[in-house]
């Protein structure tokens, strides 16, 4: 090891102490690699402060001497945008020693609390003072809301409440020099300039990173109502949606899309389950139906829409959860596709958006291409219908290796994908960021007006290229990354 390198590590254990500052390759292998496994890299150190004056301390160290830092949450990310490549240069600043929820203010209806916090955690503190955290997403145990907002997180609740863009009030992020930027103020309406914390929200710790935030509570609903329903095609399933909203309104929460083959694997994976309405169709929705009204006139207004989606032939069955035990259990289906996704192997995952009047269109249309590239393909696609995102994941068959699988077809088939949502008018990353994995398709889908606002800003905020680098941003032409 350098000189520099040991001067660094013992700069770095005496701002965060010994216990916080790994830095043998056993101990640092749980943050070096994605929870995946797919993203395999290497670290000089992998450091835990305990507050934000420790974090701007790590920040100043590093910056002094040129070591480059990789900001970590829950370490839940899909792109590979929270481990570090493979060059071992770099630290690994892990947020998990900074979970506080600082204060709950119910009038203000605010929360303002520090980024290691759990999203699970928060959303229980919340629910304590009688408040509602909105943010919904399957790995809420692990994932934390610095992470939620570093990629401007979704999940099945954007419908109703927005996104972590939406729900963000303030932010306080450390500079790569150590300076602290703060806006935790918790203004619903504040015009003096440029709006800064945007700029951090969702540029995956390139720019700054994320120590605390002030979020927004919602009323805690009072009546919720659940639906698994079986429609002729997700044609139909859009119809429905527009129904539905206009029955109920803002009442309507999530409205989640499911085709047989997701249903299908997850079933496999957990034989305990079973399926809400006899067999797998082809296509189906989960419908969440939640108000601050009375329970019975919720469950009317959610029959409602079932009879008339019956009537007008777009519902082929319906199933609705009569108890929160089987509400749950519909949504332990939904939200275990992702993790049976992964247990199996072999997945190329394309996270679209593409405007709601289209995607019926673009399913078919993109089902069409994987499928004359990967004829036996499973087709797992499923995803946040009510907000326009679809996850457009095609599974390896069964029999064929995860890796044969991925080495054939990933990138025809996630350009052929990508490309179709980009050419009418979506995006190649409605939720999950763009880490490593999505990084040079950029260069196909932004201007390069973009681009050059993009590496504007990179350059800075962070002139010596220290955050995150080789994450988001797509080379310029006859670069590399460290330049
Ligand atoms: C979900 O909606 C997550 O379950 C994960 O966004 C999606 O694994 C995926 O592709
Ligand atoms: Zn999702």
């Amino acid at each position: 090891m350098a000189d520099t390198d040991t001067n660094v590590i013992d700069g770095l254990r005496a701002i965060v102490g010994d216990k916080a500052c790994l830095d043998t390759a056993a101990d640092m292998q749980p943050f070096t690699t994605d929870y995946r496994r797919l993203y395999h890299g290497k670290a000089l150190a992998v450091v835990a402060p305990a507050s934000t004056q420790q974090v701007s301390e790590v920040l100043a160290l590093c910056t002094k001497h040129g070591v480059p830092v990789v900001p970590q949450g829950g370490n839940t990310s899909l792109m590979g945008g929270a481990v570090p490549d493979a060059s071992g240069n770099a630290v690994v600043l892990n947020l998990r020693r900074m979970n506080q929820v600082l204060e709950i203010d119910a009038v203000n209806d605010t929360m303002t609390l520090q980024a290691g916090v759990t999203l699970q955690a928060a959303r229980a503190a919340a629910e304590t003072a009688g408040r509602l955290f909105p943010l919904r997403i399957g790995s809420e145990g692990s994932c934390q809301i610095g992470g939620n907002l570093s990629t401007n997180a979704g999940g099945t609740a954007v419908l109703r409440y927005g996104n972590m863009r939406d729900l963000t009030l303030g932010i306080e992020a450390v500079l790569p020099d150590g300076r602290v930027y703060s806006s935790l103020r918790g203004l619903r309406k504040d015009n003096t300039g440029y709006d800064l914390k945007q700029l951090f929200i969702g540029s995956e710790g390139t720019l700054g990173i994320i120590t605390a935030a002030v979020l927004k509570l919602m009323p805690l609903p009072s009546a919720t109502a659940v639906a698994w329903v079986a429609v002729k095609d997700p044609h139909a399933a859009v119809q429905l949606l527009t129904q539905a909203k206009r029955t109920a309104g803002q009442a309507v929460t999530a409205f989640e899309l499911i085709s047989g083959p997701a249903l299908s694997l997850v079933l496999a994976s957990m034989p305990q389950q079973s399926a809400p309405l006899p067999g797998v169709h082809d296509w189906m929705v989960l419908i969440e139906l939640s108000s601050g009204g009375d329970a019975e006139g919720l469950d009317a207004t959610l029959m409602a829409i079932l009879e008339q989606g019956m009537e007008s032939g777009l519902i082929v069955d319906a199933a609705v959860a009569a108890s929160m035990a089987d509400a749950r259990a519909f949504w332990l289906l939904r939200e275990e596709i992702s993790d049976a996704q992964t247990r199996e192997g072999g997945s190329i995952k394309c996270d679209i958006s593409i405007p709601l009047s289209k995607i019926a269109g673009f399913i078919a249309e993109a089902s069409a291409q994987v499928l004359a590239l990967a004829p036996d393909a499973r087709m797992v696609i499923y995803g946040h219908m009510g907000d326009g995102n679809v996850h457009f994941n095609p599974l390896r068959p069964k029999g064929t290796p995860a890796a044969e699988f991925l080495a054939a077809h990933y990138t025809q088939v996630s350009q052929a994908v990508d490309g179709l949502a980009h050419r009418q008018n979506g995006s190649i990353s409605a939720e999950h960021g763009i880490g490593v994995a999505k990084r040079d398709d950029l260069v196909h889908c932004k201007t390069p007006v973009e681009l050059a606002l993009m590496w504007q800003i990179k350059r800075t905020l962070d002139p010596g290229n220290l955050l995150n680098p080789s994450k988001v941003l797509p080379l310029p032409a006859g670069t590399d990354h460290r330049a």
